[in-house]
C-alpha cells in the first residue's frame, strides 16, 4: 500500500493590486487567442515544442494518472500520410455524414474538407487520451480521462499562444487513422490533433464576438 507523502508548496501569491493586474493582462492576452487555419511553413524548433508539451503535461489529472501521450510531428512523409486519411475522412463527413444543421453551424467559419494546414504547419501534435496504462502487459485503471486530458489541451494552448505561436484543434472524424499511422498502443485513443506554427503572413480570422461575462457568469 502507498503512503501519502506532502512537501511544502512553492507557488507564488501577490498583493491585491498585483492579482488584479494580473488577472486582467491575462485575460486581454488569451483573448487575442484564435484558431488559425491558414499556416507558415516557418519551422520552430523541437524545444519549444518539448516546453510547450511539459506545460501540457503540468495539467491536473484524475489521481495524477497523467492519461495522455503527446505525439509530435514534423515528418514530411508523416504529415502527408495524415493529410491524406484526414482529407478523405473529412470529405465523407461534409459530403453527407455532417446533418445540414451542423454544416449551417460552420458556415461562418467557412471551413472544408481540404485541409492543408496538415502539411504545411511545421508541426503537429496529435494528443492521445488512455483509458488504462499498459505497462509490461498489465492494465491499470485511469479516471476522468477526459477531464484530464481536455485541461490539458487547454494548457497547451495558452502555452502555444504564450509563445507567439497559432494552433487550431482539429477534430477529424473519425479519427481512429491516426492510431494506425503513428502506430499507437490498444489503450490509446486520439482525442485532438493541434497543428503548430506561425500564421501565414496576412492571415484573417473569423469575425466573431465571444459572450458578455453575464452570458457566461452567474454569482451566487
Ligand atoms: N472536423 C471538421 C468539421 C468541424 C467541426 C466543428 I464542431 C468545428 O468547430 C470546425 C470544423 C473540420 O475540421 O473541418
Amino acid at each position: 500500500m502507498q503512503t501519502a507523502k506532502f512537501i511544502p508548496y512553492t507557488g507564488v501569491t501577490y498583493p491585491p493590486e498585483e492579482t488584479q493586474e494580473r488577472s486582467k493582462e491575462y485575460y486581454e492576452y488569451m483573448d487575442r487567442r484564435r484558431s488559425i487555419r491558414e499556416y507558415s511553413d516557418r519551422p520552430v524548433d523541437k524545444k519549444i515544442i518539448e516546453q510547450i508539451i511539459m506545460t501540457a503535461s503540468s495539467a491536473p489529472s484524475g489521481a495524477h494518472k497523467q492519461p495522455w501521450t503527446f505525439c509530435a510531428i514534423s515528418d514530411p512523409a508523416i504529415k502527408s500520410a495524415i493529410r491524406e486519411a484526414a482529407e478523405k475522412e473529412e470529405y465523407e463527413s461534409y459530403n453527407g455524414r455532417m446533418s445540414e444543421e451542423w454544416l449551417e453551424a460552420l458556415r461562418p467559419f467557412g471551413t472544408d474538407w481540404k485541409k492543408p494546414f496538415l502539411e504545411i504547419a511545421p508541426w503537429l501534435i496529435i494528443v492521445f487520451k488512455k483509458a488504462y496504462d499498459l505497462e509490461e502487459g498489465k492494465k491499470s485503471k485511469n479516471y476522468y480521462v477526459n477531464e484530464s486530458v481536455g485541461i490539458a489541451c487547454g494548457f497547451l494552448l495558452s502555452a502555444i499562444h504564450n509563445a507567439g505561436l497559432v494552433s487550431l484543434t482539429h477534430t477529424p472524424s473519425p479519427m481512429n487513422f491516426l492510431q494506425k499511422i503513428l502506430n499507437r498502443p490498444e489503450n490509446e485513443r486520439a482525442f485532438l490533433l493541434i497543428p503548430v506554427g506561425y500564421p501565414k503572413e496576412g492571415v484573417q480570422v473569423p469575425a466573431i464576438d465571444r459572450k458578455e461575462k453575464e452570458e457566461v457568469i452567474v454569482y451566487y
